[in-house]
């Protein structure tokens, strides 16, 4: 009889072996007892860099509290990050450069105007080995550049003029002719990185094979048909970070035969950050990539461009200005424009306006590469998509910018 068993019952549940007394409470309010939660943490390899760190203060906290981090084992760590309200969702980031190689342990505290504090823990593996890794933590740390900071990343955090890659600097020949004298690179390769050098680009040859180019192009067709991220087919708009629901782009993207460049150029490991996709030219203005995929330190981002097909006349071709790479690097910080929310006319004024006052001074090169061959770029190069004189020409590259340390978009998850 259920009446007869139901003191046994509940006596069951007050013991806790009952899954409604254990469960129900969480499912009606995820943060239990407490006020702080750690809703996610980034990969740092993802991240090149920052981790992105998401927590959820729990409606119940009381108006006017604030929230504070702190990283184990690190001085001057613990840093207040300003007010909160119940119910927010943070977005925290980590520079794990100034932190410890290994598992680390991040603190972070809710204090409540009566006194509450409460803490939530999240742990991280970090990795930053080798020349430029330390390289940027010295300079961080020289810097004063802050261990967390909340919301976006903005470009003073860093101070940019206390490093020169050597592909800058004036010794740029002899560091090609040393690599060349060790043996560490080709007489081919050696041409690629002086052309880089030079005029801010290398171009190279039958790199990929088409089998895995034409596996790559079976892809796009199905995302054109699937209308992926509401692609328009016939349309100029790209598509992002389509390495994440395909293999073949994704083996595309991590391919050591175009990454082979990139660690060349950095003299690192480079880090595929991002793919964008273009099915038609991308018809975009000229720009330096430099102040969308902000590298810290300066010129550790490069571009690689992949022809998917051969590239004809009229398709919207790729432009790049030979040269312009050694232009002034044009950031928002110093360009006096706020972060952009949707209103590009101050972006155009003030950016936009000095990158117009640079082009001038340099011949434009239309880009007509056969398929399989690979474009990679500085950074800082002046690049433009032209007009598609012939709307119905596909032109499709692969775009997946590699950098070694600091992203300061943010980066894909
Ligand atoms: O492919 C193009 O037309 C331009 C692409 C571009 O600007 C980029 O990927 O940074
Ligand atoms: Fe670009």
């Amino acid at each position: 009889m259920f009446w007869q068993n139901l003191p046994r019952l509940i006596d069951r549940c007050r013991r806790g072996a009952g899954l409604l007394r254990l469960r129900l409470p969480r499912l009606l309010d995820p943060f239990g007892s407490r006020r702080l939660r750690v809703i996610s943490v980034g990969k740092p390899e993802n991240f090149g860099g920052i981790v992105r760190i998401e927590l959820a203060v729990s409606p119940r906290a009381r108006h006017g509290g604030t929230i504070s981090a702190a990283a184990a084992g690190t001085t001057n760590s613990e840093m207040n990050l300003g007010p909160v309200e119940g119910g927010q969702v943070l977005l925290l980031h980590v520079h794990c450069h100034l932190l410890r190689n290994g598992r680390q342990s991040l603190q972070f505290a809710l204090r409540e105007p009566d006194g509450t504090v409460s803490k939530a823990q999240a742990f991280l593996e970090v990795e930053n080995q080798g020349a430029l890794a330390e390289e940027a933590a010295r300079l961080m740390r020289a810097h004063g550049t802050p261990l967390f900071f909340r919301g976006a990343c903005d470009a003073s955090m860093y101070r940019y003029d206390g490093h020169i890659a050597w592909f800058d600097g004036p010794n740029a020949d002899q560091h090609i002719d040393d690599m060349l004298g060790r043996g560490a690179i080709s007489e081919d390769e050696a041409g690629h990185l002086r052309h880089f050098v030079e005029h801010g680009y290398m171009v190279i040859e039958d790199l990929l094979d088409d089998a895995l180019i034409d596996r790559v192009n079976k892809e796009i067709d199905d995302a054109v048909v699937r209308k992926y991220q509401g692609y328009e087919n016939g349309s100029s708009q790209r598509i992002e970070l389509l390495h994440l629901h395909y293999e073949g782009v994704r083996k595309l993207w991590l391919d050591p035969r175009h990454l082979r460049y990139t660690d060349l150029v950095f003299g690192a490991r480079a880090r595929p950050c991002q793919t964008l996709t273009y099915v038609y030219g991308s018809q975009q203005d000229a720009h330096q990539d430099t102040i969308h995929l902000t590298p810290f330190p300066a010129g550790y981002m490069c571009g690689t461009w992949i022809a998917l097909q051969d590239v004809v006349p009229d398709s919207g071709e790729l432009i790049v200005y030979p040269g312009s790479h050694r232009e002034k690097r044009v950031r928002l910080a110093e360009a006096g424009c706020e972060k952009v929310s949707g209103d590009w006319s101050k972006f155009v004024r003030t950016v936009g306006a000095q990158w117009a006052e640079m082009l001038a001074r340099y011949e434009p090169v239309v880009y007509r590469p056969k398929k399989g061959t690979v474009l990679i770029w500085h950074e800082n190069l002046l690049h433009a998509g032209s007009v598609r004189k012939n709307q119905s020409l596909e032109r499709p590259p692969e775009t997946p910018p590699a950098v070694p340390s600091i992203d300061c978009t943010n980066p894909p998850p």
